[in-house]
């Protein structure tokens, strides 16, 4: 158990048993959380120190990022893969507001998605606006656990709301003073899906601070460096970085 230095010794998605507590409508003492089957945790922004686990016991996570209102840096995105890695959770990559991209946008777009599909992540491009690539994203989350994050205002609970109106999601524009998300989503919270399975939608992030990863272990958790790690002869004839560097 993480009961040291996380600061949610429960988290969203735990399996837990409860007992209803006597004389009170509907609470209940939970007695003991069961071992988490994976989870993805980051730093606590607000104690370097500690952790804060995200989600546990889940299918996949999926980071949605954007190339507009507020744009997703490859470092960030680069950051949440590692995590999901290094516990064991199927990452995929959802670039959202498709609507807002001209040209520029475009390619980067198909630079970006080749990129991570060649080292082995389904990468879609999506828009809730325009209601572009909905089913896909369905297909994608039926009879899954699902955990969904990203920056605050790249549109985690816009897109949960179309896929799934009566969630009702509170949602609000990107603020056109600092043109970044203005953290409308507060807590995560896990939802059952219409069509088979559960969804967390979350509160937007700033920075997704790594936690408990040496230097030696973090190119383990770079799928490209992966099988270079085993072939020596081919670590020292490339640069294991190099498949990452597109900008
Ligand atoms: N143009 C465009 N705007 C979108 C799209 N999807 C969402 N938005 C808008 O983006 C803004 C932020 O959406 P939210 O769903 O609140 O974003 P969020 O990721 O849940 O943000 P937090 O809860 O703060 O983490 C809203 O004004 C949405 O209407 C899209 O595909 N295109
Ligand atoms: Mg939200």
């Amino acid at each position: 158990m993480d009961d040291i230095t996380s600061t949610n010794p429960v988290a969203v998605g735990d399996e837990v048993e409860i007992e209803p507590e006597p004389d009170t409508d509907n609470s209940a003492m939970i007695n003991e959380i069961f071992d988490r089957r994976n989870y993805i945790n980051r730093q606590s922004p607000r104690f370097l120190h500690q952790h804060h686990i995200v989600a546990a016991n889940l299918d996949q996570s999926l980071m949605v990022a954007t190339f507009k209102e507020p744009k997703t840096s490859q470092g960030f995105i680069d950051r949440f893969l590692v995590a999901s890695e290094a516990y064991h959770v199927p990452a995929v990559i959802i670039f959202n507001k498709a609507d807002l991209y001209k040209t520029k946008e475009l390619e980067k777009f198909q630079l970006w998605k080749a990129m991570y599909e060649a080292i082995g992540y389904k990468v879609l491009l999506i828009s809730v606006m325009d209601n572009m690539g909905i089913d896909e994203v369905k297909t994608l989350l039926t009879n899954k656990t699902t955990l969904i994050s990203g920056h605050s205002g790249v549109g985690k609970s816009s897109l949960l709301n179309v896929i799934f109106p009566e969630m009702k999601l509170k949602t609000q524009d990107v603020s056109g003073w600092s043109g970044k998300g203005q953290h409308t989503t507060t807590f995560a919270e896990m939802f059952d899906l219409p069509f088979g399975g559960k969804i967390i939608d979350t509160p937007g992030m700033r920075e997704f601070g790594l936690v408990d990863i040496s230097k030696q272990e973090l190119s383990h958790y770079f799928p490209e460096m992966r099988s270079r790690l085993s072939d020596p002869s081919r670590t020292r004839a490339r640069a294991p970085w190099a498949p990452r560097c597109a900008r």
